[in-house]
């Protein structure tokens, strides 16, 4: 045997993690494919590359030194299930499976386990960047074993990105916790592409600017503190304008934004652990609000506002909106975080928040200046409850607040959906609130279902006997 580490799944991801393995020294990269042609494909097409093909699981085993690391690289799911069962045979004690795709954290836990059982080690790793990021750097974020993490960490971080000299890659936690992390990267990526877009809109309808000329305000705002790979993005794309019609090419795609499932999971997952990601939720049901064409085409005569936005001083409001961009995604994170710390503490996960932040500065989407703030924060205080009660976080949301406050209320004023912004708003004031009317929900709570209270000024759990003479009783605790 000669190669120290294996790919199994060939199509795009696979081949280019393949190729990106195979470009770092010292690496010498198995090869196997469901469908041989694409695993003789991918060698005809790279003859530079250290490949060994291998047409069968066997020969798959018998190429890789030991202890033989593998990683899945196939559609999540069954044909993930189907290939771990494959490798199990072949593979022998104190081997390594890695899947690298994108399994649903408690698929992971379960196949941890089950792995675990024959002695060898299981991984489950969230790679995050897609292909560009595959091939040539994406942010890895591996859960598992720790003995795993001696072989595995080496290989990993000679392919990971890297951000100021450092790999975006670290040992997340056991078991499931890299695919948790990797989960909630990608909600926390549509809310940022959420408060991007209701950026633009509100921009647009406010100041009559053309797509083009956004595209200067996001490229402007990409060398402050706004700085990331998605807004560079959305310069570009505001930026390009439809070969067939002439028309700037955001004006001919249709406007129904699809999703994979990832921001759906990260919103499942938060509402069992009763962590409020709101952004998040806001950001995917959105993106399902988008995709309801048959309701949004008997809903466009709803009555609404007579005057849209009429800006006066459009470098003013635009100003406002982004500073409102940036409050509401500093909600947006620190809310995804929150609900890192409720899986750690729910799973018993000891994960680092500080380096999540870290690992999330280059090779994948929500890749950002502002990661190196929250690194920051969570090195000063790495208990931080709230990651937006951070010092910087506090300075910024207090420049930011009134001119959210102003975009929120202008736009709904002028009857501009602007979910992500004003949810992001409310969540903030929310948690700002010395006093919250939940204390009027215990009321109703225990009227109708006699769940009971608790005061504010004495220990105890407490009922008022609302169908009797509504005198207030000591009661059992009920939660
Ligand atoms: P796909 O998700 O399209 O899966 C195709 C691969 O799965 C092929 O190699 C196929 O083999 C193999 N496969 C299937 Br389908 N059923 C199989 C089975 N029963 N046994 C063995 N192999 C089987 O590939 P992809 O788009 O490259 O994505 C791979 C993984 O990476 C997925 O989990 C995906 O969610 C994840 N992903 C991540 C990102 C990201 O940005 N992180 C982007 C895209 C994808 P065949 O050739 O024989 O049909």
């Amino acid at each position: 045997p000669t190669a120290n580490i294996g790919v199994v799944g060939l199509a795009v991801m696979g081949s280019n993690l393949a190729r990106n393995l195979a470009s770092r020294e010292g690496n010498t990269v198995a090869i196997y494919n469901r469908s041989h042609e694409k695993t003789e494909q991918l060698v005809a097409a790279h003859p530079e590359a250290e490949f060994v093909p291998a047409s069968s699981y066997e020969e798959f085993a018998a190429s890789l030194t030991t202890p033989r690391t593998a990683i899945i690289m196939v559609k999540a799911g069954r044909a993930t299930d189907a290939v771990i069962d494959a490798l199990i045979e072949v593979f022998e004690p104190g081997d390594i499976i890695v899947d690298g795709g994108n399994a649903l954290f408690t698929d992971t836990i379960r196949r941890e386990k089950a792995v675990r059982e024959t002695g060898i080690n299981f991984v489950g790793a969230g790679i995050s960047g897609g292909e560009e990021g595959a091939l040539n750097g994406p942010s890895i974020m591996p859960g598992g074993s720790d003995e795993s993490w001696v072989t595995l960490g080496p290989i990993l971080r000679s392919i990971a990105a890297v951000a100021e000299g450092e790999p975006c890659v670290t040992h997340v936690g056991h078991d499931g916790a890299g695919h948790f992390v990797k989960m909630v990267h990608n909600g926390i990526e549509y809310a940022d592409m959420q408060l991007i877009a209701e950026a633009y809109d509100l921009i647009r309808r406010g100041t009559g600017k053309t797509p083009a000329e956004i595209a200067d305000v996001f490229a402007e705002w990409n060398r402050g503190e706004l700085e990331s790979y998605l807004i560079e993005i959305t310069a570009e794309v505001l930026r390009q304008v439809d070969a067939a019609t002439g028309k700037p090419l955001v004006d001919v795609i249709l406007d129904q934004a699809g999703a994979k499932g990832t921001g759906a999971w990260t919103v499942q997952t938060a509402l069992s652990l009763g962590v409020p990601v709101s952004g998040i939720a806001e950001a995917t049901f959105a993106r399902s609000l988008s995709s309801h064409p048959e309701q949004r085409a008997v809903s466009g005569d709803l009555p609404g506002p007579a005057e849209g936005l009429s800006v006066d001083d459009v470098d003013a409001f635009i100003e406002d909106v982004r500073l409102a961009l940036y409050a509401s995604k500093i909600v947006a994170y620190s809310q995804g975080f929150d609900e890192i710390r409720a899986g750690a503490a729910e799973y018993d996960w000891s994960i680092d928040l500080g380096a999540i932040a870290k690992i999330w500065r280059g090779g994948c989407i929500i890749r950002a200046q502002f990661l190196n703030r929250i690194a920051e924060a969570y090195d000063v205080e790495p208990g931080l409850p709230v990651l937006l009660t951070a010092p910087y976080f506090v300075e910024a949301l207090g420049r930011a607040q009134a001119a959210w406050r102003r975009v929120v209320a202008e736009a709904a004023a002028a009857g501009i959906p602007a979910p992500a912004f004003s949810s992001s708003l409310s969540y903030y004031d929310g948690l700002r609130a010395e006093r919250l009317p939940a204390s009027l929900i215990q009321g109703q709570r225990d009227f109708f279902g006699a769940h009971t209270y608790k005061r504010i000024d004495k220990e105890g759990t407490f009922h008022t006997l609302w169908s009797g003479d509504r005198t207030e009783i000591e009661a059992e605790d009920t939660h």
